[in-house]
C-alpha cells in the first residue's frame, strides 16, 4: 500500500487537522502515518483551549521513523506552531523523495490564526517553495506573496519551484471558487456559496488532493473531487458554530474507491 505521511496537529474539537487527515486518506486506500505537531482540546477559533507543543519531540519521532527504515509515497504538512517543526520536516522532506503537498496554514478571512508570527510565517513559505503542490487560501496565498492579486500571487509561487498552486475559497458574484494554477494554465471552479465559511475545509482540500493524486488522478481531477465534496458536506451541515467544521462523515463513502473521480 502507499504511505502518506501527515504533519498536522490533532485538535479534540473543531473537526480539522488529524482528525480529517486520517479518515480522507485513509478511505482513499493509502496508509496514513500521523505525526502531531501539537496536541489541542481544540482547534484554536475557540475562546478558550489547552495546547500542548510537541516541537521538542518532532527530531525524535523522525529519528524513530528512519530507524524504522519507512519511505513515504506522499508528505501531508499543515499547523506547524513553532519554526523548528518546520526546520524538522524540511531536513525531513530533503531526505525522503515523496509528494509533496503543503497545505501553508496561516491564517483566514483576511486575517493571521492565533500564534502565527511573521517569522513562522516565513518559515512556511520555505516549506511551501519545496512542494508539489500547495492549497493556500485566498488569505494565505496573501501572506506567502504579499499579492492580493490570485494569478500574479500564484505566479510567485510557480517561479520559485511549486508545480502547481490550489488557491481555495475564492468569493465572486455569491459563489466559491477554488483555482489551479500551473505553468501556462488556469482554471477556477465555482459552485453554490451557503455563505459561511466553516472551520477545517481547508484540511478536508488538502487531505482529498493528496488522497487523490496518490490513487493516480490528477491534479485537475483532484481539485474537483475536493470542491464537490467539500460542497456537499457544508450543504449537510448541521453545526452552527463555525468552529465545528463541516459534517463530511456521512460522505467519507463516495470517495471509497473512486480514485480522484467523484
Ligand atoms: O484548520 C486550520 C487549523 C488547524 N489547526 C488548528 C487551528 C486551525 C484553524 O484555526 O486552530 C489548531
Amino acid at each position: 500500500m502507499k504511505k502518506c505521511a501527515l504533519i498536522n496537529d490533532l485538535s479534540g474539537f473543531g473537526k480539522c487537522s488529524l482528525c480529517v487527515g486520517i479518515p480522507i486518506i485513509s478511505v482513499f486506500g493509502v496508509e496514513a502515518h500521523p505525526l502531531p505537531t501539537a496536541v489541542l482540546s481544540s482547534q484554536t477559533g475557540y475562546n478558550s483551549y489547552e495546547k500542548v507543543d510537541l516541537t521538542d519531540k518532532i527530531n525524535d519521532f523522525f529519528y524513530e521513523w528512519k530507524k524504522l527504515g519507512v519511505s513515504f509515497d506522499g508528505i501531508l504538512t499543515g499547523y506547524f506552531s513553532d519554526e523548528r517543526q518546520v526546520d524538522a520536516v524540511l531536513d525531513f522532506v530533503r531526505e525522503q523523495s515523496a509528494f509533496l503537498l503543503v497545505d501553508p496554514v496561516m491564517g483566514d478571512s483576511g486575517v493571521r490564526y492565533k500564534g502565527f508570527s511573521q517569522s513562522l510565517c516565513s518559515k512556511i513559505k520555505e516549506l511551501a517553495l519545496c512542494a508539489d503542490i500547495v492549497t493556500p487560501n485566498v488569505t494565505e496565498l496573501y501572506l506567502l506573496t504579499g499579492e492580493k492579486d490570485l494569478k500574479t500571487g500564484a505566479e510567485i509561487l510557480l517561479e520559485n519551484g511549486v508545480k502547481t498552486v490550489m488557491v481555495t475559497g475564492i468569493q465572486e458574484n455569491g459563489k466559491i471558487g477554488n483555482a489551479i494554477f500551473e505553468r501556462n494554465f488556469c482554471e477556477t471552479f465555482f459552485l453554490p456559496y451557503s455563505g459561511i465559511s466553516y472551520s477545517g475545509t481547508g484540511d478536508l482540500f488538502s487531505a482529498i488532493v493528496m488522497g487523490s493524486v496518490l490513487s493516480g488522478s490528477s491534479a485537475y481531477d483532484a481539485v474537483k473531487t475536493a470542491a464537490q465534496f467539500i460542497s456537499l458536506a457544508v450543504e449537510n451541515t448541521d453545526s452552527v458554530d463555525r468552529n465545528d467544521g463541516v459534517d463530511f462523515e456521512k460522505f467519507l463513502h463516495l470517495l471509497v474507491g473512486r480514485e480522484g473521480k467523484f
